[in-house]
């Protein structure tokens, strides 16, 4: 059942700042220069949770130059004293890992199972992880510095596992950041900024300013800033590209996806079916390398799509804090508004949309898990990203049509490969014009591991060495002695 005590301790968290958040620059909380506060509310109740700062251009300035005026001795403090920082961040999580967990239900919707038992220890080993690198930095870097001031934009879906993603590499190499959540869940980072006071990271090096798109735009634009991150929709990936050309701020984009998820004939049905529900279920189907397009080999479609029916018909929709349920609230209405026509248009374009009976609470943003088979390949549920819990099947021959199934949309970030053949399995694999191949398992992330896609799905790698390469830049020193005349 639901976890009263640790829902109690969040609510109460809320309830001791009044309820109301303020923009977090250069170690303080400062009032938005808009004095305009907007709503967040729960998505399983529809009900009001805190008010969150808008922060306009003027606060992104104040942001920028605080973030200016510490970069320089943050990155002469040299990587193992940062480690430090970076290390007690990591354990200050650890110990705050309950609240952060309901904070998170709360605001996104997401089951407590998943913030508990994968958000949150992700976002602690990303911070682990990258104290290391801090760490290793003069042996492994010598040769790059810190990019300087980064601008960081994430989405909702993951929101304290992005802003692990974003702040741990960049400020482990000596930069500073200032990071704008989204606007549908802002409070597990406004809970972050708290730990860094917490642990004493000093003024500046990361500042949190909330608010929309328009935050988010004047972030981008501020001259100041020596490189932009960005996490979320491929259309607004496409303005932040158009914004920064020209102006020599570097940049990665981590977009959107319509990953395939590929069954051959020979498969393991009920391992398949497990991962089938972890591709597109996790999250309701709102993670960017969902497992969203089911490419079933001719020989298995029909007894797959009579086990996975089976297995959506035991899957639980409810109270996310319910610890027992497997399925809680799309993130807002709007996004839930999207679903319901794409999953409308799914039909109108030839598809046959299956749900089981399941009766979804009153109240908030719930959708049941979907599953549109006999899609065409160039239909638009085959091609556009529902970011739902929505997933489409078609069948293929052969490995060769599989491959050019699986390519053939504008997006390129994830593909998951199930065959008992391991020879088919490591031969198909390459053929993916994709950031991540997962061949008989799906959704395996890691602090260590370069995330990011190709073609639409964006450019450049979080995590790992190839992540630390995007928050640095080539220095060549020469240790030669000066040229002289002879
Ligand atoms: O994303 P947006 P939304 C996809 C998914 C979803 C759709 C819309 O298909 O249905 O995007 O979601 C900030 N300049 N993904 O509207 O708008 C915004 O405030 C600068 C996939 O939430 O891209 C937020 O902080 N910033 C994705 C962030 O961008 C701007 C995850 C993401 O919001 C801005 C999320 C602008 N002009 C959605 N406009 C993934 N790849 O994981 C908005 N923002």
């Amino acid at each position: 059942g639901p976890a009263p005590e640790s829902n109690a301790a969040a609510l109460q968290w809320i309830a001791e700042r009044k309820g109301k958040f303020d923009l977090f620059i250069n170690g303080d909380w400062i009032k938005p220069k808009s004095k305009n506060w907007f709503e967040s509310r729960n998505p399983a109740t529809g009900k009001a949770l805190a008010k969150i700062a808008a922060g306009n251009a003027k606060d992104i300035d104040a942001a920028v130059s605080a973030a200016r005026a510490a970069q320089k001795g943050w990155s002469t403090l040299g990587g193992p004293a940062r480690a430090r920082y970076l290390y007690a961040l990591a354990r200050a999580i650890q110990r705050n890992s309950r609240l952060l967990a309901v904070l998170e239900t709360l605001d996104n919707g997401k089951p407590v199972r998943e913030t508990r038992d994968i958000d949150m220890p992700l976002v602690a080993r990303h911070f682990y992880h990258h104290a290391g690198w801090a760490q290793l930095q003069d042996q492994e870097f010598g040769d790059f510095e810190p990019m300087g001031v980064i601008g960081q934009i994430i989405p909702w879906n993951f929101p304290l596992l992005m802003l692990a993603w974003k702040i741990a590499p960049a400020i482990a190499a000596g930069n500073t950041v200032i990071l704008k959540p989204a606007e549908y869940t802002s409070l597990t980072a406004l809970c972050f900024a708290e730990i860094c006071k917490d642990v004493g990271l000093p003024d500046g090096v990361v500042n949190i300013v909330t608010g929309d798109g328009a935050t988010g735009e004047a972030l981008v634009k501020h001259p100041d800033i020596d490189k932009i991150a960005f996490t979320g929709s491929t259309e607004v990936g496409r303005l932040i590209r158009k914004a920064t050309a020209g102006s020599g701020k570097h940049l990665t984009l981590e977009l959107g996806g319509k990953s395939p998820f590929i069954v051959f004939d020979d498969a393991d049905i009920d391992s398949t079916v497990e991962g089938v529900v972890d591709a597109i279920w996790f999250n309701q189907g709102q993670v960017c390398c969902a497992g969203s397009r089911l490419l079933l080999q001719e020989g298995i479609a029909e007894r797959m799509t009579a086990k996975l029916q089976k297995r959506m018909e035991a899957l639980r929709i409810g109270d996310p804090l319910d610890k027992s349920i497997d399925m809680g609230a799309i993130v807002d209405p709007t996004q839930l508004a999207t679903i319901k026509n794409l999953v409308k248009k799914g039909a109108a374009e030839g598809g046959t949309v299956w749900q089981p009976k399941c009766d979804l609470p009153e109240g908030g943003c719930f959708y049941p898990p979907t599953l549109i088979s006999d899609v065409a390949p160039a239909s638009t549920v085959a091609q556009e990203e529902i970011f739902g819990p929505v997933i489409v099947s078609m069948t293929f021959r052969t490995p060769d049509e599989a491959v050019a199934i699986a390519n053939n949309t504008r997006y390129g970030l994830a593909a998951s490969v199930w065959s008992e053949n391991i020879n088919l399995a490591l031969d198909v694999a390459p053929k993916l014009d994709c950031g991540v191949v997962w061949v008989n398992t799906t959704n395996q992330f890691d602090a260590a591991c370069g995330f990011g896609g190709n073609r639409e799905s964006g450019y450049g790698r979080e995590g790992g060495h190839e992540g630390m390469k995007e928050v640095l830049k080539p220095k060549f020193l020469s240790k030669l002695p000066p040229y002289k005349e002879t």
